[in-house]
């Protein structure tokens, strides 16, 4: 048990966010949180969700150009996972990866920080703050 414990410990150091944001949302049908991992480690690590007690759901989301009618337009659709290279970054931005969180449970206020937590499949969870940004 001690030992379980003092790995989750060791696991959750090697990944930090160096950066992230929230977008201040419309309506409390859905926002974004984009944000930068860097992985400390030797291993890859590989994001899979997260959880934020301020929305109903979360889902990781990847974006992708594709033809439709003989035209590139671009969409997104979630994702399995997103890699943290070892000693190297993931960048969660808009056009890119990101987290969308649907039906939020109240009003987010300009400003101020709200909660995350990140989950990775090595079980690691890193819980996050992250400012509520109009960019
Ligand atoms: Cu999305």
């Amino acid at each position: 048990m001690v030992l379980f414990l003092l790995l989750g410990f060791a696991l959750a150091q090697e990944v930090r966010v160096v950066e992230g944001w929230v977008r201040y949302p419309a309506t409390l049908a859905v926002t974004a949180a984009y944000l930068t991992l860097e992985n400390l480690g030797d291993a890859p690590l590989r994001l899979v969700g997260a959880e934020a007690a301020w929305a109903e759901r979360v889902e990781l989301h990847g974006t992708f150009h594709q033809e439709k009618d003989g035209k590139m337009v671009m969409g997104m659709r979630p994702v399995d996972f997103a890699e943290v290279p070892p000693k190297g970054r993931l960048v969660l931005k808009p056009g890119g990866y990101h987290l969308m969180l649907f039906n939020l449970r109240r009003p987010l206020k300009l400003g101020e920080r709200v909660e995350l937590v990140l989950k990775f499949q090595n079980g690691t969870q890193l819980k996050v703050r992250l400012p509520v940004e109009e960019r």
